[in-house]
This record gives structure tokens, sequence and C-alpha cells, in this order.
């Protein structure tokens, strides 16, 4: 089946922002926020590890999750918000977002939540690290992985206008090869399949 509306992975070191990313570029789009803990919990489809440090840590069965949210995905138009992304079928992936923050402030994000200080520092050397990236990257066609910078308010809203462009561009595009001739440059290549159109 043909998707009328982009899948898009909303990923990041938790703290970024994905949530708030993912809320308000729903709101703005239509396009459907597909928090994958609240899959998770719905489904109940986690267990809780052993760890002592992070009592509330669900591992999650990644088959199960995929089974779950198959149809969605098929159908289109997911905003899918998880912590990780190689999981997702790269087939049914349009774009993926890594939000990104300065350790400084992530650290008083996740402070303000109330991580301990081992959880903190996994966490903080994750972002370090650049492991999200890293996974995105390997998992999917590197033209299709941008990297957003999530430290200030106005960061949220200048994200969201890129997203949202790219995906009315998306749209137009995929709406035209319906029947209308794409809008190609002069090298034959669409407006969303350079990477310098998401990174500005
Ligand atoms: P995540 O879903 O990645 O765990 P979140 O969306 O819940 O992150 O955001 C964590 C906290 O940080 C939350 O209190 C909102 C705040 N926040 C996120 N992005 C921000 C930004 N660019 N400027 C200011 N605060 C931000």
């Amino acid at each position: 089946m043909l998707r009328t509306s982009p899948n898009i992975i909303v990923t990041g070191t938790p703290g970024v922002g994905k949530t708030t990313h993912s809320e308000e570029l729903a709101q703005k789009t239509g396009l459907k926020h597909l928090s994958i803990n609240s899959v998770v919990k719905q489904h109940n489809i986690g267990e809780k590890s052993d760890d002592p440090d992070d009592p509330n840590l669900q591992i999650v069965d990644e088959d199960r999750l995929l089974d779950c949210i198959e149809n969605d995905l098929e159908e289109g138009g997911q905003i899918i918000d998880w912590h990780a992304c190689d999981m997702f079928p790269p087939s049914m992936i349009d774009l993926v977002a890594v939000i990104r923050c300065d350790n400084g402030v992530l650290y008083d994000r996740l402070k303000a939540r109330g991580y301990g200080e081992k959880k903190l520092q996994e966490n903080l050397d994750c972002e370090i690290m650049e492991v999200l990236v890293q996974e995105a990257r390997d998992a999917y066609d590197e033209q299709i992985v941008v990297e957003l910078h999530s430290e200030k308010a106005e960061d949220i809203d200048a994200n969201v206008e890129r997203l949202e462009q790219w995906i009315k561009n998306w749209r137009k595009d995929h709406g035209k090869e319906e029947g209308d001739v794409k809008a190609q440059d002069a090298d034959g290549k669409k407006d969303e399949d350079d990477p310098m159109f998401l990174h500005g």
C-alpha cells in the first residue's frame, strides 16, 4: 500500500525533546504522534528490568512491538517517538530526525526528572558518544537522517517548522506521482532528496 503521508521517527537520548517535538509536529500537521512508551503500556509488552538503579526501565519485545504498530506504519502519517530507532523496517520509514542537546542543558533536564547519578551519566554519555545518530545512520539511508538541535524554546519552533515544510514537500511530491510531473531541479533531484534541505 502506498503511503499518502510520511512516517517520521523522532529519536534521541532521553530528555532531548522527542515528545515535545512530536506533539507539536502532530498538532501542526495532523500526523499522528505514535508514542512507543504509550504503545508498550497499552499492549503490556514491556518487562521490568532487574537493574536496581533503574527499576522503571522496561525491556520491550521488539517483535511484539512491530506487530502492534504494523498497521499504523502501513497506513503512514506516523510520528514515531522512541529512544531507539533501528528496529523499524527501513521500507516503512521516510525520515529520521535525531534530536540533539547540549550536555549541560541535558544534565539539568534529567536532574529535574529525578534521574539518579548512574542513569544520568549513562544518558549523558549516550548523547556525547552520538549513539542515536550512529544507530540511525547504520540502520537507514544517510540521506534520510537529520540532526536537529534543541536547547532553547525557539529551537523547537524552528525545528518543527522545518519538519512541517519537509512533510508538505513530501506530500506534494507523492501526490504528484499519481499523474503530474514531479518538481525536479536541473539535476533531476527532488528537494527532499537533498539532505541540506533540512540542514538549512
Ligand atoms: P524526551 O521525549 O526526549 O525524553 P521531552 O520532550 O520530554 O524529552 O523534553 C524533556 C524536557 O525538556 C521537558 O520538560 C521539555 C523540555 N524541553 C525539551 N526541548 C526543549 C527546548 N528546546 N527548550 C526548552 N525546553 C525543552
